[in-house]
């Protein structure tokens, strides 16, 4: 292991992370998941999941307390007890997805001055146990003009200035869908202090940017939250804004995913052997649209190949598939599309949704290999 791999192996291993996670950046931890292990399960192990974060993991505080607040008749304060004790505990299998997945693709076209090249790794997929927020906003009494519901948790980012609290912000029909939970347990385990203990939001179907981790802060607003997060970043610019020049609330916010898919397998600029060639990865669909196919094709899109998706299509979790090609010699680019429940499909190249911040990257994926010696 050369010296920089060992201090990766060694960061990653200090917040209870396997080796083989690509770093983005030590301090605050960001750490994308390794193409393998992704494939290898439907439930991404709690070792390997990705982690992003904007600022560095609070320390934990005994004194921890949900407060709810904002336009409701009845605020409320709760401890983990409380809250587990009062709302009946869901379960639900959503996948996380940052909206930089697959920046590195976007790279290619124009630099992204400040943002890490995320490849298919920043997303991973988890069983999630909580109350659904939608409970807990029907305990506190949602008033009629709280249009939009406030997260905020208690990591300081430094992105602002002042600097403030993490924070985000989902629409009333969102945040009273019966898929958003308050999440203290992750694959079945205690939720680990990087992805949010002792309590998170999981808002499956939205980037990840809205499952705010550290949760401490529900607010009612009427209007959406004017926190970085929500009102400055996770934005799409148009391609010929300067980021620089940018105003919050210029640009689209994000809510939803955008379908997106990724070759896993074979990884790329790798020599493969002739013969059949096994190819695999997933794809997701955003809110509550469900991945209903997937298709690879090794001449740029002129003709496609099914591939076998796995699983029944249910909304909020990705769907992996795989393929067998026969892959002749010579230099060969594999791309795959998916299709959703709505009929749409995605975007040919990455110059077609390239942004000023790299996000939703949801253009074919692509992969070039060299097939023979
Ligand atoms: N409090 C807080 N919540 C946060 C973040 C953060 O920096 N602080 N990052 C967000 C982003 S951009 C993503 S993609 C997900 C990542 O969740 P994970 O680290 O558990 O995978 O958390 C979101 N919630
Ligand atoms: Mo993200």
């Amino acid at each position: 292991m050369s010296s920089m791999a060992a201090d990766n192996a060694r960061i990653a291993a200090s917040f209870g992370k396997r080796s083989s996670m690509i770093v983005h950046k030590v301090s605050p931890f960001n750490a994308e998941t390794a193409r393998d292990v992704l494939t290898g399960a439907e439930l991404t192990p709690l070792d390997a999941f990705y982690v992003r974060s904007h600022g560095e993991v609070p320390a934990a505080d005994a004194s921890w307390r949900l407060r709810v607040g904002g336009l409701v008749d009845r605020p409320l304060e709760l401890s983990l007890e409380e809250l587990r004790r009062r709302y009946s505990e869901h379960t639900l299998i959503a996948t996380l997805q940052c909206a930089g997945n697959r920046r590195a693709d976007l790279l290619g076209v124009r630099a992204i001055p400040g943002e890490d090249p995320w490849g298919p790794g920043a997303t991973g997929t988890a069983v999630w146990h909580g109350a659904r927020l939608a409970d807990v906003l029907a305990a506190a009494g949602l008033q009629d003009g709280a249009r939009h519901v406030e997260l905020v948790g208690a990591d300081i980012s430094d992105l602002e200035e002042p600097s403030r609290r993490y924070g985000s912000s989902i629409n009333r029909r969102k945040a009273l869908g019966e898929e958003v939970l308050l999440a203290w347990a992750m694959n079945g385990n205690e939720l680990p202090p990087v992805h949010g203990a002792p309590l998170r939001a999981v808002v499956p179907g939205y980037i990840g940017a809205r499952s705010v981790k550290w949760l401490d802060e529900i607010a009612a607003r009427a209007e959406p939250s004017t926190n970085h997060f929500q009102a400055s970043a996770y934005r799409l610019l148009p391609a010929d804004l300067d980021p620089e020049d940018a105003r919050p609330g210029d640009g689209i916010p994000l809510g939803a995913i955008v379908l997106n898919t990724a070759i896993l397998e074979p990884a790329p600029e790798t020599t493969v052997p002739e013969g059949p060639l096994h190819v695999a990865g997933y794809a997701l669909a955003g809110d509550e649209r469900t991945v209903a196919r997937v298709e690879v094709s090794t001449d740029r899109g002129r003709s496609w190949q099914q591939a076998v998706v796995d699983g029944p299509p249910r909304p909020f979790a990705w769907r992996r598939w795989h393929a067998e090609l026969e892959a002749p010699a010579g230099a060969m680019e594999i791309v795959a599309r998916a299709w959703d429940s709505a009929g749409s499909t995605q975007p040919e190249e990455p110059s077609h949704v390239w942004n000023p911040k790299g996000y939703a990257n949801s253009s074919w994926a692509r992969v070039a290999v060299i097939v023979g010696a």
